[in-house]
């Protein structure tokens, strides 16, 4: 059977996989090499796509419940449908419109997109449609759109290739778009002139590879482009004849910059003078200077400015529009950019048109052949989920995203959840945080299962494909948009139109073609046939044309109404939650290497926990000392909107008056309601994105003095089903996480309160952990909360549960973890004591997940072999393997390769 080629379903570098299969299931992944994102090459996360797909947790039919005292029960389509259909109609009539809303996703396929796009506006007459692109993208699209004029990045995966400056700012590339980093890391190793400026607070593995790094202070971005403009300007470093023949609006720039001397603008980043002028120098100077940015310039209450002022600094030395130069804004999921193209926000209309432009709408309203498109403004993210909260928008149908762990301020979106009145979900899991708030749940195809078309970064579409059918009763999302759709329009207008008369996606994707023709994202070339003959291709691709663009305004010309783009004279503006007395500690939130979001998929796949296996908040050593905590101490870490109990980890890449907190954890591994219970929900007012990065808290030492930790291989050997079977525990405790074993052969539950749980919760443990049978020794003390179980096999610790006020476990989960044998310990095996009673090398942290290389392993390799970085490096690739397959570990080798080397 041949393999299927289809479209990686994580991040926006949007590689192509080739998948496998035998008798109706996915059995492998690997790279496509005919794919121009990534020419074969798979991240960590890509190359376990297949191990994502089997297992629990799978929605596999629909189900709803009419009371919410009820749990939902398994129902027909149609009988789902209907009842979905019969209360949207019903709210509809008694309340308007406006009083439904649709909140998607990123990772809907375009067609998707298209169907719920059509689906809210065209039938339903509501603006209330938006993404969770909007927790993403929404600033990078206003800060394009004021500029340049279009929401479209310029430049294109190849001009890595030919820059000779590269500007990253706010973009952990080499965790967050492993395969575009690769091709940075091969342009460097060209090149080493090379120059690569990393713009981040923290000190990140992407931060490893720069020749300069500015750790500047959180928020300070616009400052520190405006100082480097500034000096660009002093410097006669600045392009006039670009300027002057393609853009306008540099005067009034330029006087705001005359604020931002490199002294002033240095201070306010808290960076010195001297890095400022540099990354100025290096970028003015440069041949070709490309900039790459993510998050750390979206998600932020000034986040189109800070866009803006990046663009700025491209416009003012004409590095746009040329091989190696522009400003390009990655995506973060795999088709946030189908999203934009298809208007599928709030503030969007398809094809790059106004929603606020009468004549736009009336245009899109006649290819649709509706009497109108609503000009009422729809709300974007964070105020729908107000608006719900006060009962304004009385039913939600969510598609492809868990709010309940992204969205800010946890406490008021599951408020919002509690108090709609309908909650629909569609999606692939039935066990996300969101599905716990689902009166109806739609279970969808997901990833191998389905076909259509996605985006990546660079605007370049490719298809996606399915390589088996969809499991028991799930259907594509387009599919479901559209049966619920015919089901509406039936009670609406007693009958139904040829509107959503689809069937197929390819009948949708070309419906959708018609209506980009004369547009900025004029796609009237090109077809699934095209696409399947000529592979993947980049927008626009015009009705005449032989192939896609590879790079915007070329000639200068952009689509403003002069044909010039905008310089846009920005100040700089603090975060919106400044530090105080009370909360002392700026709190940044992003992600790790091997997960994804809140770990539906990702964190079914056992090798994937490695890397980071435990929930904790990271700071920088100075801070821990002052606090007299130490690393591995709980902590309470509070924000004005919710607290939250973890473990405190050193990390001195993290600046001190700092904190870093993973975005993934939400209520299925951790107690209480995940990471954004901290964060605020303050929104740009241009972008409506919410400031995701940063917010102010204050960290105490937990007191909680009775512990527990209970770690286990389960007999059958599925430690993923005892992982999920482990998690209505967490409620039990005021403190809890639950979580893979770095060897990902185990569990470890971890607990903390104030007094001992009931003897039952105990009980509890000790079977899931299979800590009842013959093969235990056992210590007990209920009363107390005081046990010491230990499941022996073969000699070798399989399980065990100590708990109590003073449990000194980590020596046992060692004796765990490495399989040691315990005949030497005897009854010292049931000691609590917090140092072993033998001695033992802790295994440590695992860096290369594709082959289970930990760093202890790693730093022994070192330590043996003398030579140069470059020699060492081939050492540890040699004996130990890690860093050959996938080179997601490769930054983080190299730094404990060059640590090494200043050591010798
Ligand atoms: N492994 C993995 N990869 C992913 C994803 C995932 O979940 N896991 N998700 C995908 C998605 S949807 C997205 S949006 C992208 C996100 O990709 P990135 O944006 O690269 O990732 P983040 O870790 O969210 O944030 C990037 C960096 O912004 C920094 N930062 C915080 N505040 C500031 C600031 O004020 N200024 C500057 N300059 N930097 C700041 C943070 O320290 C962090 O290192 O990743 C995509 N790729
Ligand atoms: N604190 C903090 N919070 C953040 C961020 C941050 O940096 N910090 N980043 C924000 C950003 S950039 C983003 S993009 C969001 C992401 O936040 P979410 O959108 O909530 O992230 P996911 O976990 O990817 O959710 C996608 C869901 O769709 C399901 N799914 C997968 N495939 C399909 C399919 O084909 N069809 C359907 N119907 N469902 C499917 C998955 O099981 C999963 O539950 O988080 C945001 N939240
Ligand atoms: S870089 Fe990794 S996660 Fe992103 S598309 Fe490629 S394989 Fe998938
Ligand atoms: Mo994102």
């Amino acid at each position: 059977m041949p393999e299927v080629a289809s479209t990686c379903c994580y991040c926006g570098v949007g590689c192509g996989v080739l998948i496998s299969r035998r008798d109706g299931r996915i059995t492998g992944v690997r790279g496509d090499p005919h794919h121009p994102a990534n020419f074969g090459k798979l991240c960590s996360k890509g190359q376990t796509l297949h191990q994502t797909v089997h297992g629990h947790g799978r929605a596999l039919y629909p189900e709803y419940r009419k009371s919410r005292d009820k749990p939902r029960v398994r129902a027909s389509w149609d009988e789902t449908l209907g009842y979905v259909a019969d209360r949207f109609a019903d709210t509809i009539r008694r309340y308007g419109p406006d009083s439904v809303a649709f909140y998607i996703s990123g990772q809907l396929l375009t067609e998707d997109y298209y169907a719920f796009n059509k689906l809210a506006r065209a039938l339903v007459g509501t603006n209330n449609i938006d993404s969770n692109s909007r927790l993403c993208m929404s600033s990078a699209v206003a800060g394009y759109k004021t500029t340049l004029g279009a929401d479209a990045p310029p430049a294109c995966y190849e001009d890595i290739d030919h820059a000779d400056c590269i500007l990253i700012a706010g973009s952990n590339t080499a965790w967050a778009h492993p395969i575009l980093f690769r091709r940075i890391e091969a342009a460097k190793a060209k090149n080493p002139d090379l120059k690569i400026i990393v713009v981040d607070p923290r000190r990140t593995a992407t931060a490893e590879l720069a020749d300069l790094h500015l750790a500047i202070q959180p928020g300070t971005d616009v400052a520190l482009f405006l100082g480097m403009l500034n000096t660009l300007l002093w410097e006669n470093l600045t392009d006039p004849a670009y300027i002057d023949a393609h853009t306008e609006g540099f005067d009034a720039l330029k006087l705001v910059t005359r604020d931002y001397a490199p002294e002033l603008a240095a201070q306010l980043c808290g960076i010195s003078k001297d890095d400022l002028l540099t990354a100025a120098r290096w970028f003015g100077q440069s041949k070709a200077a490309l900039s790459l940015y993510c998050m750390g310039l979206n998600q932020s209450s000034c986040g189109t400015d800070k866009n803006a002022a990046l663009i700025n600094l491209h416009l003012a030395t004409g590095q746009i529009g040329r091989p190696g130069a522009g400003p390009f804004s990655l995506t973060g999921q795999p088709n946030a950019m189908g999203g934009r193209e298809t208007g599928s926000m709030a503030n969007l209309l398809i094809g790059h048109r106004n929603l606020q432009d009468a004549d736009d709408r009336a245009e899109v309203a006649k290819l649709w052949g509706v009497p109108s498109i609503s000009g009422h403004t729809g709300k974007t993210a964070v105020e729908m989920f107000d608006a719900i909260r006060r009962g304004e928008i009385k039913a939600v149908w969510i598609a492809c995203t868990n709010p309940a762990q992204s969205m800010p301020d946890q406490a008021a979106v599951r408020e919002a959840l509690t108090r709609a009145e309908l909650v629909v979900l569609q999606e692939t899991c039935n066990d996300t945080e969101t599905a716990a708030y689902a009166d109806v749940l739609l279970p969808a195809a997901g990833w191998g299962e389905k076909e259509g078309t996605v985006t990546n970064s660079e605007r370049r579409i490719s298809r996606v494909r399915p390589a088996v059918a969809a499991p028991e009763e799930a259907r594509p999302d387009w599919r479901i948009a559209c049966d619920f759709a015919l089901e509406l329009e039936h009670r609406l207008h007693g009958h139904t139109s040829t509107l959503f008369a689809f069937d197929s996606p390819r009948q949708i994707f070309n419906e959708y073609r018609e209506l980009t023709r004369g547009r900025t994202t004029d796609i009237t070339g090109l077809g699934y046939a095209t696409l399947d003959a000529k592979g993947p291709q980049q927008w626009p691709y015009r009705m005449d044309a032989r192939h896609g663009t590879q790079r915007l305004y070329e000639n200068g010309v952009f689509p403003t109404a002069t044909g010039r783009a905008r310089f846009t004279a920005v100040h700089y503006l603090p975060v919106a939650e400044n530090v105080d007395a009370r909360y002392p500690l700026r709190l940044n939130t992003g992600r790790l290497r091997d997960q994804w979001h809140g770990m539906s998929r990702s964190g079914r796949v056992a090798k994937l926990w490695g890397h980071a296996p435990e929930p904790a908040l990271m700071l920088n050593p100075a801070d821990l000392a002052r606090r007299n905590i130490a690393p591995g101490e709980l902590v309470t870490v509070d924000s004005r909107r919710g607290t939250l109990t973890l473990i405190a980890e050193a990390d001195a890449g993290i600046a001190p008056g700092q904190a870093f907190l993973p975005m993934h954890w939400g209520s299925r591994y951790l107690s209480g309601t995940g990471t954004n219970a901290l964060t605020l929900p303050v929104i740009d007012p241009r972008s409506f994105q919410p400031e995701l990065k940063h917010s102010a808290i204050r960290i105490d030492k937990a007191v909680l003095p009775w512990r527990l930790m209970a770690v286990g291989t389960p007999g059958d050997g599925d430690a993923l089903a005892l992982l999920s079977r482990a998690q209505p525990l967490l409620a039990e405790f005021e403190f809890a996480s639950c979580t893979l074993t770095p060897d990902a052969n185990g569990v470890l539950l971890r607990a903390a309160s104030a007094k001992p749980p009931c003897a039952k919760t105990l009980e509890k443990i000790h079977t899931l952990f299979e800590l009842d049978g013959n093969a235990v020794l056992r210590y007990a003390d209920p009363r107390r909360g005081v046990t010491r179980a230990v499941r022996l096999t073969d000699g070798h610790v399989s399980g065990a549960c100590l708990s109590g006020d003073a449990i000194g476990e980590t020596w046992l989960r060692e004796f765990h973890a490495q399989g040691l044998s315990v005949a030497a310990l005897g009854s010292r095996l049931l000691a609590p004591t917090a140092t072993a009673p033998v001695a033992l090398a802790a295994r440590g942290r695992i860096i290369c997940s594709c082959h289970g290389v930990g760093e202890t392993t790693i730093l022994g390799v070192l330590q043996a072999t003398t030579g140069d970085a470059g020699s060492k490096l081939a050492a540890v690739q040699e004996q130990l393997r890690c860093g050959t397959q996938c080179g997601s570990c490769l930054p983080e080798l190299r730094k404990l390769v060059s640590a090494s080397v200043i050591a010798a």
